[in-house]
């Protein structure tokens, strides 16, 4: 029988052929075939053309999808209600995060006992990092192409949002330049279906690509750390991300699994928030989210909501603080708290981002900025896993503000895709 397969499940496929030919390229000894030929040949080509053309698709696409969105929120005050729902639920579940990694991190001690001596450091290659004022002066753009040439993402969002609200008060004026936004969406959403189509083999190659070159030594000898964290992600996802939904919505979280698990192959291969965006804006649409509040919510999300980045830098801290032997208090854990949550407002979700602003939440508690170098061997392996949580939590706060403004059409969400289905 001729089943069609979907193409949710052709990238779970290539995630992971991606990981077994990963593996074994990694035991392959160094040398023509592994590295030029595939490894900075074949290999990079795909995977990095591929993560390429989706964040080619990022800034107009928010640009665009965001200025429909606001300009057909109707009225300002509404925008005001979903924007306070929106910076309510990514800021608190962000503190929430950290608070987690820090009760965990303090109750199992990865970095307590820890034999350095297995731990290769890396070089600690740390851009500077924004003070807060900073982060929020920064956001009003002074040139507004300039911030859309250079992809600056909160500047694109704050110019986006403006103009979307003097179009919706305009009113009828401004009809012909919202039509013309509108195409403008279908098109970009329409370019992105087709780079999609090549996500299989993108995600294959970038997954290849990171299993057979990252050390297995920096991973054996962090087990404990790399574990923690993920405990730390778990626990987030499953009681934090999966209670709230829950109790707010009272609907099944299986059609966002199944569906959600496209967006995880993309974010898992890139370790970027910013390149799921156009996923993450398609499977809101296929689960019945209105445009005005997915082209809010999600770009939004990408750029200031970063909860698994938080869990990452809580433990990381408390890592680094007990192999350095120092103390923290109940000052440097609140300290910690603030900064962590603050400073995910100001980085945009690209790969490695997490590891500048965790120099600023040490840098806060006066840890040596050093103890970064320890965890750099295994910064990839962990940045995919916690981009996956940052974004899942855009798309879960997506679900719950629609659901909570009537905005979710409930008979599309609950047409139950089985897992059947997907394959
Ligand atoms: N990779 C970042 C993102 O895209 C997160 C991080 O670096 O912590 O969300």
């Amino acid at each position: 029988m001729n089943k069609k397969i979907t193409l949710t499940s052709k990238i779970l496929i290539g995630l992971l052929l991606g990981f077994v030919f990963g593996l074994i390229l990694k035991q392959v000894p160094e040398g023509l075939i592994k590295n030029t030929i595939l490894l900075d040949g074949v290999l990079k080509i795909i995977g990095n053309g591929f993560t390429s053309a989706i964040k080619m698709m990022v800034v107009p696409l928010v640009f665009v999808s965001l200025v429909c969105g606001t300009s057909s929120m109707g009225d300002v005050k509404r925008l005001g209600r979903i924007g306070g729902k929106t910076m309510l639920f990514y800021l608190g579940t962000t503190a929430i995060a950290i608070i987690i990694s820090l009760v965990l991190g303090s109750a199992l001690k990865p970095g307590v006992g820890l034999d350095m001596s297995g731990i290769v450091s890396g070089e600690v290659a740390i851009g500077e990092s924004k003070s807060l004022v900073d982060i929020i002066l920064n956001i009003i753009p002074t040139n507004p192409i300039a911030s859309l040439a250079n992809g600056e993402m909160l500047q694109v969002i704050f110019f986006a949002m403006l103009l979307g609200i003097a179009m919706s008060i305009v009113g009828k004026k401004a009809e012909p330049v919202r039509v013309i936004f509108e195409s403008a969406n279908e098109i970009c959403m329409k370019m992105v279906n087709l780079i999609m189509l090549f996500a299989p083999y993108g995600v294959f190659a970038l997954v290849c690509n990171t299993f057979a070159t990252v050390g297995t030594d920096a991973i054996f000898a962090l087990v404990k750390y790399i574990s923690i964290v993920l405990l730390g992600l778990l626990i987030h996802v499953t009681v934090v991300y999966g209670g709230i939904f829950k109790i707010i919505t009272r609907q099944k979280i299986k059609p966002f699994i199944n569906k959600f698990s496209r967006v995880a192959a993309i974010t898992f291969s890139t370790a970027s928030s910013n390149a799921s965006v156009p996923a993450s804006l398609e499977i809101m649409e296929e689960l019945g989210v209105s445009k005005s509040v997915r082209s809010f919510t999600i770009p939004m999300g990408a750029t200031i909501n970063m909860d698994g980045t938080a869990i990452m830098q809580g433990i990381a801290a408390l890592f680094i603080a007990q192999i350095y032997q120092v103390d923290l208090g109940m000052n440097d854990m609140i300290t910690i708290v603030l900064t962590a949550t603050l400073a995910s407002i100001g980085t945009a979700g690209v790969p490695g981002v997490g590891m500048i602003m965790l120099s600023m939440v040490l840098q806060s508690v006066g840890l040596p900025l050093e103890g970064i170098g320890l965890i750099m061997g295994v910064e990839r392996i962990i940045d995919m896993f916690r981009t996956t949580v940052n974004v899942m939590g855009d798309n879960i706060c997506t679900l719950i503000i629609a659901n909570s403004e009537k905005e979710i059409d409930l008979e599309v969400y609950n047409k139950e895709e089985s897992i059947k289905s997907l394959v």
